[in-house]
């Protein structure tokens, strides 16, 4: 039997409101890359993962598909229970191989997995019982550490994380590392964590993965100004502006941008008009890619061990685990 229950927060239309117009009225101009995911976005995220180009998906089901029993032998004890928690479970198609192994496996785990977005969360409560009909499952819809906290009241138990996808890519490395303190705040010794991370690769490989020839990517950047102008009153002319990726091999930052195509004027909500000029860019998201020796610099820069890692066949992609 599975047991399902769904704390949910969420994030509410004020807080868009004012996140959006703090980015707005910045200088040099920004979004939050966490409103991307609206019904329509997470549709159009899910088209991303399934392009040739976004070579990222492959790569860590890879990983999972082909290293399970590995994995789950890293991450468990015989007559351990624990909670496996995930962050930004998404539709779980990777960590179902891995949860499929512990249930063969007969371990006493429950599932906790914690995405951002209502309808992910509700997919899973649907979707996972169907898959898994023992699997123990309560999802929990809302920001990563209000639910993570919720979870460690719910269960005492050894936490083993899971923050796979390269979400971790998602943020600057300083804001990573300030990440990875808090989840260290927040667990115990022997607790675990697995981290996703793209690797730095062949640089025309990485912005493919971001600036594809079917336009994809760039209707997913757009699709922010067309959530602001269905949900927030904006009035975004979408054909005025442009999605720019770039990749810098350096630093491993690829950033991506909108760009003003005009000299214009916004309106969101009632009073609010926002003005943009001609080449104006918006800075939208950072997919930051690491080396091996950074992924362990930044383990260590926020007080955990690393005990191994997992790579794909391709040398793409690595789930790293750390503990405490
Ligand atoms: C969710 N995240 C890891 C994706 C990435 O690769 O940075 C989001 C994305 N943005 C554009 N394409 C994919």
């Amino acid at each position: 039997m599975s047991t399902i229950t769904t704390e949910t927060t969420t994030t509410n239309k004020t807080q868009f409101l004012e996140e959006t117009l703090i980015g707005l009225k910045s200088e040099p101009k920004f979004m939050q890359s966490k409103y991307f995911y609206d019904e329509k976005g997470d549709y159009i995220f899910q088209q991303i993962m399934n392009m040739e180009e976004y070579y990222l998906t492959d790569a860590e089901m890879d990983i999972l598909s082909n290293q399970t029993a590995q994995l789950a032998k890293v991450i468990t004890a015989p007559g351990d229970p624990f909670d496996l928690i995930e962050l930004g479970a998404g539709d779980a198609t990777k960590s179902v191989h891995l949860l499929k192994a512990l249930i063969e496996q007969k371990h006493d785990f429950t599932y906790f997995p914690i995405d951002i977005s209502e309808h992910v969360i509700a997919d899973l409560e649907e979707n996972l019982p169907l898959k898994l009909p023992t699997l123990n499952l309560q999802g929990l819809n809302g920001d990563y550490f209000a639910m993570l906290k919720r979870a460690t009241e719910i269960s005492s138990r050894r936490k083993v994380m899971l923050f796979m996808g390269a979400n971790i890519g998602n943020m600057n490395v300083d804001e990573a590392r300030d990440f990875c303190i808090d989840l260290r705040n927040l667990l115990s010794k022997g607790d675990m964590l697995i981290v996703g991370f793209d690797l730095k690769k062949n640089p025309q490989q990485i912005l493919a993965a971001y600036d594809d020839e079917a336009g994809i990517t760039s209707s997913f950047n757009l699709n922010l100004l067309q959530r602001i102008n269905r949900e927030l009153e904006g009035d975004f002319d979408l054909d005025g502006f442009e999605h720019y990726a770039s990749y810098d091999p350096e630093t491993g930052a690829c950033k991506s941008y909108l760009i003003s195509l005009k000299n214009q004027e916004v309106k969101i909500g009632q009073k609010e008009r926002i003005s943009f000029a001609a080449n104006e860019y918006i800075f939208m998201e950072i997919s930051q890619k690491y080396s091996l020796k950074e992924i362990e610099q930044l383990a260590k820069s926020s007080g955990f061990n690393v005990l191994t890692h997992f790579s794909d066949a391709k040398g793409y992609f690595v789930d790293a685990v750390w503990t405490l």
